[in-house]
């Protein structure tokens, strides 16, 4: 008491380190907030992990979650802190505070830190999209990035006013409007399209390919999970686009070879196999309204437009 009676003025009351208080109330949410993303969040997020690349989207989402949780919980505690702890009280001296100006070392800080955090995210979307194999998207007729080994099963997607049919170029080129797969086989999807642009998505396989007319273009995946997908059309093609989808599932490779040699069996039986155009990898779409006629006489099905139209399925043999 003495002592402050007799000091000239009163002391400033030494300054805590806000600083490290920030720090530690940024450093347990932020880990609070990963953990939660990775171990909660993560096996939620879509589109799942029924396929190679749907794994991968779904990691890829869960990563860029983790590293966005800390900057924006930073942004958030410094906010509630400058609020709580810096707000204006009676008595204050309505100055600014000292510029930082010149402060080398926060400057430092925040070009090498965003500097790192882009670097990485571009380092990790490029090997992200390079390691599956084109990530699920279709890369074009020559695709750059393909799965390991040769053992792919080919299967053709036909897009046409206002549905998708497959073809699978190994089974004599039987044509399905159900697309079936084998479950860890690698996937060639070669996506095209008989009239207008369509885009083929398999939601929950992580596969999405424009279907363009007179074009290959070539995505792949691996089916990991047996069950159900969907199919939707993602390019609007028209009045019925809305109306443009379908399932498919992934089976066992037994069963898969069962279904597609029944069904290309009971397609060459009908007659249908042979009044299909024969396989290519892009059609002219120009000829197609002819084949039409001819599928008609066999299947008794007209297309839209009077295009070449597909069986129905499921064919029975
Ligand atoms: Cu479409």
């Amino acid at each position: 008491m003495a002592e402050s009676q007799t000091a000239p003025a009163t002391p400033a009351k030494a300054e805590p380190n806000h600083g490290m208080r920030i720090f530690l109330v940024w450093i347990v949410l932020a880990l609070v907030a990963d953990l939660l993303i990775w171990f909660v969040w993560k096996p939620h997020l879509p589109p799942g992990d029924m396929s190679t690349s749907a794994q991968h989207q779904q990691f890829d989402i869960a990563v860029l979650a983790l590293a966005a949780a800390p900057v924006m919980i930073f942004v958030w505690v410094y906010f509630a802190y400058t609020l709580i702890f810096w707000r204006h009280k009676k008595g204050d001296e309505d100055e600014d505070g000292p510029p930082i100006f010149g402060h080398t070392g926060i400057q430092a800080t925040w070009i090498g830190g965003t500097a790192v955090i882009v670097l990485a995210a571009f380092v990790f979307g490029t090997v992200e999209l390079i390691a599956p194999a084109g990530a699920g998207a279709g890369e074009g007729p020559n695709p750059v990035w393909k799965p390991s080994g040769s053992n792919y099963l080919q299967v053709q997607v036909i897009g046409q006013q206002w549905q998708f049919t497959y073809r699978y170029p190994q089974f004599g080129g039987m044509e399905s409007t159900q697309l079936v797969l084998p479950n860890n086989r690698p996937i060639q999807f070669n996506v095209t399209s008989l009239d207008v642009i369509h885009s083929f998505w398999a939601y929950q396989l992580g596969v999405k390919a424009d279907a363009n007319p007179g074009v290959n273009n070539v995505a792949y995946t691996t089916a990991k999970q047996l069950g159900g997908f969907t199919v939707r059309c993602n390019e609007l093609c028209g009045i019925w686009h809305g109306a443009m989808f379908n399932s498919g599932q992934v089976v066992s490779p037994t069963a898969f070879q069962t279904w597609a040699h029944l069904t290309e069996a009971a397609e060459a039986r009908s007659g249908l196999l042979r009044a299909l155009p024969p396989y290519r990898l892009v059609y002219d779409p120009t000829v197609i309204p002819q084949l039409g006629v001819t599928l008609t006489k066999v299947s008794g099905i007209t297309g839209a437009a009077g295009y070449y139209y597909p069986p129905q399925d499921p064919v029975t043999p």
